[in-house]
């Protein structure tokens, strides 16, 4: 079938019963103890989310429902020949655990077209927003002012059966992520373009909607789009966009609440805000060394960031031990389109010159790159200045992991999330001898 509901649908009662098995056969079962560490090191290394969308290893990088990203632009489909991965393609492998072929995936853009407008009010309420306020702000309270759409929240008042929660859920993961170039490109034309907005194209898959809706319609800069859009999607669980969103969902809060309060989560300088001020910190280098710093200058430039007290931003992560597998697939991107560009040669002098530095310190536990050390250098080849806008780039492509896991959550069945919280005074007690 190229109905992704239906599709979906006749996976959940396979899964339901198989999360059943699990329990009972496995309840009882420890994954690893819990350390004082952990409690206060902000639950680093503690298994205690299901999330079956995708999964990261720490050498190896993110696997989606066990794809690699160089498997997945190989066997997606793409939009030229030989071209990137369509994000809607990875979509329908995260809802459905299966590879989509390209009647499929054409099937859900064009259901993803059909439930693209936004409403006025939307635009209204952000216009009414102070102009400085920052891109991600007016994201997140654009998704907001789309609540009210919400079957869920509808649904749920009504008094649906919580088996059918999903159903609904479902509904509002589409129109959501269906609105969400719309949204963007609405901000950006707002923002920096003087509010002249872009009609959709219905010739146009998604993710090429958004970059042609923000003003850019050549080819190339709609290719990088699909790239950029399919590999931001998930990242597993724990992470803070994805875990605040399912924090949140877990109090049966909608798609539009939950979405929201994983972009403020993006919003982080430490998670998301990192490819912005990636390019920020890379155009001081610039304006202070040149385009053709020597790498001594650099290495100066990074131990003077260090010692200053701040991160270097793109390197490092809190799971992964190895370069960004995220990171890899722009450099080769930047490799074939953009061999030349000075900025691309000013990230791969970094590459170079960080990992072995933030080793010296001795203290960070991952020197290698991260996906936000890559993404702006390639925004900015294409046109697309604006670094305080770049979040929200990648919180469009969060939507589809974090709200495909929401449909799984609802699904199967996921209770509310509390975990135990102790005082400083319970831990000296328990661990003292007094
Ligand atoms: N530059 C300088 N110091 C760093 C560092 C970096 N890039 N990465 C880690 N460290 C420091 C930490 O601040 C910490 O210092 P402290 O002991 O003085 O507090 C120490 O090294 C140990 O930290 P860690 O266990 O290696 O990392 P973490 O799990 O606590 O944090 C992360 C992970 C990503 C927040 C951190 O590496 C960082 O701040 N990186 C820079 C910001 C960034 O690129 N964020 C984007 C990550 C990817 C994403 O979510 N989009």
């Amino acid at each position: 079938s190229t109905d992704l509901k239906s599709v979906l649908a006749e996976k959940i009662p396979q899964q339901q019963e198989r999360l059943k098995a699990i329990k009972k056969s496995y309840g009882s079962k420890q994954m690893g103890g819990v350390s004082v560490d952990m409690v206060i090191g902000g639950m680093r290394g503690i298994t205690g989310l299901l999330w079956e969308t995708s999964l990261l290893d720490p050498d190896e990088g993110i696997r989606f429902r066990g794809y690699s990203i160089p498997e997945l632009q190989e066997k997606l489909p793409s939009a030229i020949p030989d071209g990137e991965p369509l994000p809607e393609g990875l979509m329908w492998l995260l809802l459905t655990g299966e590879l989509p072929n390209k009647e499929q995936v054409a099937a859900l853009s064009a259901d993803l077209r059909s439930r693209a407008a936004l409403p006025d009010h939307v635009n209204a309420t952000l216009k009414a927003m102070h102009p400085n306020t920052h891109p991600m702000t007016q994201f997140s309270a654009g998704v907001l002012a789309l609540q009210p759409e919400s079957t869920f929240a509808a649904a749920y008042e009504k008094g649906i059966n919580k088996m059918q929660y999903w159903d609904p859920v479902y509904e509002d993961t589409m129109n959501l992520i269906a609105k969400l170039p719309a949204l963007a490109s609405t901000i950006y034309r707002n923002v920096y373009k003087g509010g002249d907005l872009i009609e959709a194209d219905p010739n146009l898959d998604w993710a090429a909607n958004l970059a042609h809706q923000m003003g850019f319609q050549d080819q190339e800069t709609q290719e990088l789009m699909r790239l950029y859009q399919t590999i931001h999607t998930d990242h597993e669980g724990g992470n803070v966009s994805a875990h605040a969103t399912h924090l949140v969902g877990s109090a049966l809060s909608d798609p539009y609440f939950s979405f929201s309060a994983g972009l403020n989560g993006l919003a982080g300088p430490l998670h998301g805000l990192a490819n912005q001020e990636v390019l920020s910190w890379l155009f001081r280098v610039r304006d202070e060394l040149g385009d053709t710093p020597s790498k001594d200058q650099v290495k100066d430039f990074v131990w003077a960031t260090l010692k200053s007290g701040r991160v270097v931003p793109g390197y490092g992560h809190a799971v992964l031990r190895k370069t960004d597998p995220r990171y890899a697939c722009q450099r080769v991107f930047a490799m074939k389109h953009l061999p030349d560009d000075p900025m691309f040669r000013l990230v791969s002098l970094f590459y170079e010159v960080v990992p072995s530095i933030l080793q010296e310190t001795g203290k960070v536990k991952n020197p290698w790159p991260n996906v936000d050390a890559h993404s702006g250098v390639l925004l900015q080849y294409y046109g697309i200045k604006e670094q305080n806008f770049y979040t929200v780039l990648f919180g469009v492509s969060r939507a589809i992991g974090v709200l495909s896991q929401a449909v799984w959550s609802r699904a199967l069945g996921l209770p509310i999330e509390r975990p135990k919280s102790v005082t400083m005074d319970v831990i000296e007690k328990k661990f003292s001898g007094t």
